[in-house]
């Protein structure tokens, strides 16, 4: 294992070990036998570590001890299950620099954007923490004399996550901070990609759970792969199944959990498009572009995969575009001085070349050159070049979500048209308008505009911010994770009538006497 960075000291003081147990709940780790997975890092193909895989007994266990943990952690007032997440958030703040540094080197992302996912979970922690007063219900008039009527919210009971590798760990806090302030019980899939980053989020929990003084259950951990996550999404004792990658699983997700009607969140895959009209302030436009399309190797949701461009300004954001692409340094992405890592493995190399080949048999037009990197420095041959192509927006390539990154670039020549192109995918995940011009700025975001779930004026598609709903609609799934209201998800509602006079009227004015 390299020492270059120190990560053999960052996964001692995780935890981590070269052979790790994979189900746990809580501070108890099971033993689950000989089948693991093993953890290769993309930096440079070295093994991390492996952790067991859970058979089906041992998802009995959890599910056994999420269920009696349940019975303790909903009678806890929301304000006291606060304080245990702002202490988990307080123990990821002591940890940001280690777990940045792990999920950097397991996931691939540079070690500044490892570092923003740990934010990302402190900064859900201190939401979920105000929001553990403010599980607001409403409340409503009667319209019998002597009624009252409101609304509360009351916990689900066990909610499942299963997470994707390219946000190893945020993704899984949004759920689960959430859910935990909700009264909810967890039980996490994380990716078999990703494994390692779990133990350690799973250790940081435990530790506070355990310091507090309360059972095992609250905070499980399955690991393997479809097959574990089918136990969650079968299982009728599991009421919400939160999932979070390509669209391919999350149909069988939502299938599954919808069979037994049971609730699913989904958040899957992104086309994401941002188009630059005539009066865009083009050195935002093209800083916006650039880090959509190759930050994180172009592997978020939210990456940037289509650029919709007004033709009078489409010569220069080429020129301008090609002219950066030509300055990314490609490289381990724990050196701070290279922009872009690699990608998850060999198998996301290959569907990378694949989508160049197709792009080119259906006539795009070669813009940056893409490739694959080889030599010192890329020897776990996961390292790609990022690339433009020229293309149009019914291509069959560009109408689907590569996790990579190569960039569209569409011309337009009205607003109409542009939009029409934006829209024309059967993904709704994030989106993105330049312009200087409100009205053009107005019209993206009005009904007619873009249907995404998420609509910027002037910011690239990625890097949302925790305080709003995040989510998309069509085959993004329809889900809602993280700000705003998003925690109604992780609960039920019960509307209450109550008679405090000394009649029975019944509602609708409904004459029934004896
Ligand atoms: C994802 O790619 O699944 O908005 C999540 C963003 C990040 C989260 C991405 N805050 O790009």
């Amino acid at each position: 294992m390299s020492n270059d960075f120190g990560i053999e000291t960052v996964l001692k003081r995780l935890g981590i070990e070269e052979t790790n147990k994979g189900t746990s709940t809580g501070s108890e780790w099971m033993d689950t036998g000989a089948d693991y997975i093993t953890s290769f890092s993309p930096v440079d193909g070295k093994p991390i570590g492996k952790v067991q895989v859970t058979h089906r007994q041992a998802y009995e266990a959890v599910i056994g001890k999420a269920e009696e943990a349940f019975k303790v952690w909903r009678k806890m007032p929301a304000p006291a299950r606060g304080e245990v997440v702002r202490q988990i958030g307080n123990a990821l703040r002591d940890r940001k620099e280690d777990l940045g540094k792990l999920v950097s080197y397991e996931m691939g992302k540079s070690y500044q954007e490892g570092l923003g996912e740990v934010q990302e979970m402190i900064d859900i922690c201190d939401f979920a923490v105000g929001l553990s007063r403010q599980l607001y219900g409403l409340t409503m008039h009667s319209e019998r004399p002597g009624h009252r009527m409101y609304e509360q919210w009351h916990p689900l009971g066990i909610v499942g996550i299963i997470s994707a590798f390219n946000f190893p760990v945020a993704v899984w806090s949004w759920n689960t901070m959430l859910a935990w302030v909700c009264g909810d019980v967890c039980v996490w899939k994380p990716s078999e990609k990703a494994p390692i980053s779990a133990l350690a989020c799973q250790y940081i929990a435990a530790e506070v759970f355990k310091s507090n003084g309360l059972p095992e259950g609250i905070s499980s951990l399955v690991n393997g792969d479809y097959k574990v996550g089918e136990y969650l999404s079968k299982d009728g004792r599991v009421p919400l199944v939160s999932a979070t990658g390509s669209t391919r699983m999350g149909k069988k997700v939502g299938e599954a959990v919808g069979a037994r009607l049971g609730r699913s969140l989904l958040e899957l895959g992104g086309n994401n498009a941002i188009i630059i009209t005539e009066n865009a302030d083009l050195d935002i436009a093209i800083r916006g572009a650039l880090f959509g399309a190759v930050g994180t190797a172009g592997q978020r949701c939210t990456s940037t995969r289509r650029l919709i461009v007004h033709k009078s300004v489409f010569g220069v954001v080429k020129e301008r575009l090609a002219s950066a692409y030509g300055k990314l340094v490609i490289g381990n992405p724990l050196d701070e001085k290279n922009h872009v890592g690699p990608l998850i493995d060999k198998d996301a190399v290959e569907m990378y070349l694949k989508a160049i080949d197709k792009v080119k048999q259906e006539g795009g037009k070669e813009i940056v050159e893409g490739g694959v990197l080889s030599g010192s420095g890329y020897a776990s041959g996961c390292y790609v070049k990022p690339c433009i192509f020229e293309a149009e927006n019914h291509f069959e390539i560009v109408q689907h979500e590569t996790f990579a990154p190569i960039l569209y670039l569409i011309p337009y020549e009205d607003l109409d048209e542009a939009i029409a192109y934006h829209n024309g995918v059967p993904q709704g995940l994030s989106s993105a308008i330049m312009t200087t011009n409100m009205r053009e700025a107005e019209q993206f975001l009005s009904a007619a505009g873009s249907d995404c779930g998420i609509a910027n004026v002037n910011i690239g598609t990625s890097g949302a911010e925790i305080g709003g709903a995040f989510g998309g609609e069509k085959e993004t799934g329809g889900g809602r994770e993280s700000g705003s209201d998003s925690w109604k998800a992780y609960m039920r509602r019960q509307t209450n009538t109550i008679n405090y006079s000394t009649q029975l009227p019944l509602a609708q004015g409904i004459k029934f006497d004896i």
